[in-house]
């Protein structure tokens, strides 16, 4: 009964954008100490309102001309394993997408697939953690299109990135919350500026996730997750470097 009221509370108060925030909502709105603000007056139910619309909002986007003339790699630039020396050679025609985890149908998408989804191409400032920026236009289809085909399931609460790379021998990984996955400028991108996305820039497909910083934009993506929690994905904290330097999970900008 709770999640419907909440739910309704939500569609009243105007926060529903579209079903996929609902999504988000509703498990902002399950936790017990959420469930209490919401109905303890219509004030405090705004401020929820106004900090589920902060999250929603839209990183800037710049025009062709402030493209960075040279964009630097960064992390990991080539994975140099077998497996990816291989999917390199072939062009990565043979490589699949695998999304799964808590999802009704389980996906295993070709890079076709990917370009033949509705794209969203767009020209973004990346920011890395140790102070350099650069502005690249990068297209893909939303992560969005891909999770909804697989039919992301309610008890799913992130998505994780599970990447070719190991950096002192640890498997690269990243996770975002499903506020995320859903917004509207995360996107699988297998461009950039124009290009088919490059090895040094996390071919065949990275994560563009444009309102955190550059840690958390996984390259090099190989399979997709939805999992109720970050219990016993690497040493638990939801990423590499959270995990290995103690880098925020949420590294919102
Ligand atoms: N798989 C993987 N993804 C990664 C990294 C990495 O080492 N491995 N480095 C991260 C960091 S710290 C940054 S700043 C960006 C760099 O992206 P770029 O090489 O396209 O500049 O990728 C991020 N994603
Ligand atoms: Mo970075």
């Amino acid at each position: 009964m709770s999640a419907i009221l909440t739910r309704r509370a939500l569609v009243a108060g105007g926060a529903a954008g579209t079903g996929l925030l609902l999504a988000g909502c509703d498990r902002i709105a399950s936790a017990p100490a959420t469930r209490k603000i919401l109905f303890s007056g219509e004030k405090i139910n705004l401020g929820l309102q106004r900090a589920l619309t902060d999250r929603a909002a839209l990183a800037p986007e710049f025009r062709p001309d402030q493209m960075s003339p040279v964009f630097r790699t960064n992390g990991t630039i080539n994975p140099n394993t077998p497996q990816y020396a291989a999917m390199v050679a072939d062009r990565f025609a043979g490589w699949r997408l695998a999304i799964g985890g808590l999802v009704q149908r389980p996906l295993s998408l070709s890079l076709a697939d990917l370009a033949a989804m509705p794209q969203r191409a767009q020209i973004t400032r990346h920011d890395c953690v140790e102070g350099w920026s650069a502005i690249g236009k990068w297209q893909g289809p939303l992560l969005g299109t891909v999770l909804k085909l697989a039919g992301v399931r309610d008890a799913a609460r992130y998505i994780v990135f599970r990447c070719a790379d190991f950096i002192r021998g640890a498997a690269y990984y990243e996770s975002i919350d499903l506020i995320d996955a859903f917004h509207p400028q995360t996107i699988l991108a297998w461009a950039m500026n124009d290009q088919r996305l490059s090895v040094g820039h996390g071919a065949p497909i990275r994560l563009r996730l444009e309102r955190q910083l550059g840690y958390k934009h996984a390259k090099y993506v190989m399979a997709i997750d939805a999992v109720a929690s970050l219990d016993g994905i690497g040493k638990g904290k939801g990423g590499y470097w959270e995990d290995n330097v103690n880098y925020d999970w949420y590294a919102g900008i």
